[in-house]
């Protein structure tokens, strides 16, 4: 059994959630006087293969360390977010880590945080503010050198990627959550890499919030309204995965009639890359348990950490991916 709350974020009162305090007359901000963790994380959602990847990493490290994990789910809503995040400081937790869904709009909870005395740490997408004593560390994958890497592939590769020979890549472009880190960055880092190339240009963009149906919905009207689409950037697999879905059922041929490119390389997606449905996936690691749990002890121990700790990532050709799929852990 895991040691963690589940918390329906929007179904529980404020009261009821404030019941199950981490049982400490301490002040917040230290350990229990057993010396447990107890720590309060406010996950994003659900909405991907690489979040529940995430969110097993998360689960299981706790449970490994014995760190009390209050875990919550909020359905990739701010609100929700906010609320768990005020839920915790209720109840006392000793250090609160969340994904933030969207950059902006977290100066008062955080400041609220801050003044019960609650370390935070950041964990996996950034925060667009000022001040950044409202939170300890940011760990994370550098989103900006992602989107490069995806441009850049394309720039190489732009004469193959001519799927219709007609001299121009026209690029379509699947963005993640609006106003999420990685949707803005990764669309940055792209189209500061394909800027190399005059004849690579993106004919059309829009969201499909990092999911699979979305991806899909998206790419159905895209194949409708854009004529000689030569490649698609999704900015997740499971977006990529939807357009495949979306491109087959218009009768054509992913990889060959249109070329896509992702970032994550969560196994499906490695499968899809394999097959040569995907032509190239930027790796984007979402075990940041073991690093997470890492800091938190740091943190609550008194001992420095930087101010930003950057996943090593990779990328992965279709050769490459046949050789590491099977051993793929997620
Ligand atoms: O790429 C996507 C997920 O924030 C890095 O969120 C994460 C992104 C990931 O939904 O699949």
């Amino acid at each position: 059994m895991l040691k963690k709350t589940l918390i329906a974020v929007s179904a529980i009162p404020l009261t009821t959630l404030a019941l199950t305090s981490c049982g400490s007359d301490s002040a917040a901000g230290g350990t229990d006087d057993d010396g447990t963790i107890t720590m309060g994380f406010a996950q994003v959602g659900a909405e991907s293969g690489w979040r529940t990847a995430n969110t097993k990493s998360i689960q299981e490290t706790a449970e490994a360390e014995g760190i009390d994990l209050k875990f919550s789910d909020a359905q990739q809503k701010q609100e929700n977010q906010i609320k768990a995040i005020r839920s915790y400081i209720q109840q006392k937790v000793d250090i609160i880590a969340f994904s933030p869904v969207v950059e902006t709009g977290w100066d008062t909870v955080l400041l609220e945080a801050k003044r019960a005395g609650i370390p935070v740490i950041l964990t996996d997408r950034a925060v667009d503010s000022e001040d950044t004593s409202l939170y300890e560390t940011f760990l994370g994958s550098d989103f900006v050198l992602e989107g490069e890497k995806a441009g850049e592939w394309l720039v190489e590769n732009a004469a193959e990627a001519d799927v219709d020979g007609d001299g121009d890549v026209n690029v379509v472009e699947l963005q993640g959550t609006t106003g999420a880190a990685p949707a803005i960055d990764r669309k940055t880092g792209f189209e500061s890499a394909i800027a190399a190339d005059d004849s690579i240009s993106i004919g059309a963009s829009q969201t499909g919030d990092f999911t699979r149906d979305g991806g899909k919905k998206v790419m159905e009207a895209f194949l409708k309204s854009e004529d000689g689409i030569d490649v698609v950037f999704a900015h997740n697999d499971d977006m990529g995965l939807g357009a495949i879905e979306a491109i087959e059922a218009a009768g054509l041929t992913p990889g060959k009639d249109v070329k896509i490119i992702t970032i994550d390389a969560v196994k499906d997606g490695m499968a899809a890359l394999a097959e040569g449905k995907i032509s190239f996936i930027v790796e984007c690691n979402p075990l940041l348990g073991p690093q997470l749990m890492d800091l938190a002890k740091k943190v609550l121990a008194g001992e420095e950490v930087p101010e930003r700790v950057v996943t090593e990532e990779t990328t992965f050709t279709q050769e490459q991916a046949k050789e590491v799929l099977p051993e793929r852990q997620y």
